[in-house]
């Protein structure tokens, strides 16, 4: 059989399964909103969505009245993925209540996933926290990844190092290296440990009155960072591998936290990777903020900078006012969405 027809034929049997699939569980969501529809349902409210589960969702009630209660309620399929941080019309039901529509988002985050959609992390935030830490081992390529996506969403990151209680002789020099690597570009880095309790005002500064949401590999100490920053919430913290000195992946779900000053912090899911095989070549090289000024400079229109003659980019290199590494870090990118595509 040849190679084209079977890539067919597995099409064909993957769009059955997906169709099926959607098919039971539209029966079944219709059979739960039947169900609520029978009994009484409150009037419409607005409400925000703290945490997601499936095809339920904890929604905290906004009408002053209710005290900031949360009531688990259930979605429907027709609305779409919703996610921490929507600000939701829902109705209050005898077990569960139901959301009946979403507000438009002002911003969200976005991750494309291995099974080649995209779902959104979190929505309506002001900033994300892009965490790394002494261990595990920080990727510049992933820091980038993430600064990306925020520079194509219009929400500002925060860089935080968190484990400075683990800087020592051994790795000051490489870590000192990475710091220099976003201030020189721009970005602030902040510090944080949250066994010393340290850099905590700092970062409390940056995150008063915002919606934050912290990403970041599993381990880094994203819910510890939270659990600092708000004492009372005790958020299920997880040590990192013995062997691997890698994150567990303990939280499995984001969930939204009220700062008392005002604002909300998000925690999230550690990530292993963070794809951006949904944006174009013209859209990531945006990204990259001190590419900027020579995007469009090139002699050729199609230029790839690699090694075209006139290129501005590979001029800025070599002048030294864009560092080798990010470049690298740019083509990395690059190849990995030519690669998945
Ligand atoms: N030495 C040191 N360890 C820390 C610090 N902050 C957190 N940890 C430890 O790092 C480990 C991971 O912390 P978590 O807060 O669970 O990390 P996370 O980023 O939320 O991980 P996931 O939920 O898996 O994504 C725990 O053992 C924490 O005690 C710190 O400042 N210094
Ligand atoms: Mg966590
Ligand atoms: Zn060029």
């Amino acid at each position: 059989m040849s190679k084209r027809k079977l890539t067919r034929r597995q099409a064909w049997r993957v769009e059955k399964i997906h169709k099926e699939r959607t098919e039971r569980a539209l029966k079944k969501d219709t059979k739960i909103i039947e169900q609520l529809d029978a009994s009484e349902l409150g009037p419409e409210e607005e409400g925000l969505i703290i945490s997601h589960f499936g095809k339920q969702v904890d929604v905290e009630a906004t009408a002053p009245e209710h005290n900031g209660k949360i009531y688990r309620c259930h979605l429907r399929t027709h609305l779409g993925q919703l996610v921490t941080g929507d600000k939701v019309i829902w109705r209050q039901g005898a077990e569960t209540g139901v959301i009946v529509a979403v507000l438009p988002r002002s911003t969200q985050l976005q991750r494309p996933t291995n099974q080649g959609e995209l779902k959104p992390v979190a929505a309506n935030i002001d900033r994300i926290v892009i965490t790394f830490a002494i261990e595990p081992q920080p990727f510049s390529n992933l820091i980038d990844r993430y600064l990306v996506a925020c520079e194509l969403s219009g929400i500002t990151p925060v860089l935080l190092l968190n484990k400075a209680d683990l800087i020592s002789d051994a790795n000051r020099e490489e870590i000192n290296h990475l710091i220099d690597r976003y201030q020189n570009i721009g970005y602030d880095v902040l510090t944080a440990s949250t066994t010393l309790e340290k850099g905590m005002d700092a970062l409390h500064a940056q995150l008063n009155n915002k919606t934050s949401v912290f990403v970041g590999q599993s381990g880094v100490g994203k819910s510890s960072l939270i659990n600092v920053l708000l004492p009372g919430v005790d958020i299920k913290v997880g040590e990192l591998s013995e062997q691997t000195r890698k994150g567990k992946h303990t939280t499995t779900t984001a969930r939204l936290f009220h700062m008392p000053t005002g604002g909300d912090l998000i925690d999230s899911p550690g990530i292993r990777e963070f794809a951006l095989w949904h944006l174009e070549e013209s859209k990531i090289i945006q990204g990259f903020v001190e590419f900027k000024p020579y995007i469009g400079m090139c002699k050729f229109r199609d230029c790839k900078h690699t090694h075209e003659p006139k290129c501005a980019l590979l001029e800025a290199i070599e002048k030294g006012h864009i560092s080798e590494s990010r470049m690298n870090s740019y083509r990395r990118i690059i190849a990995s969405v030519n690669e998945s595509k």
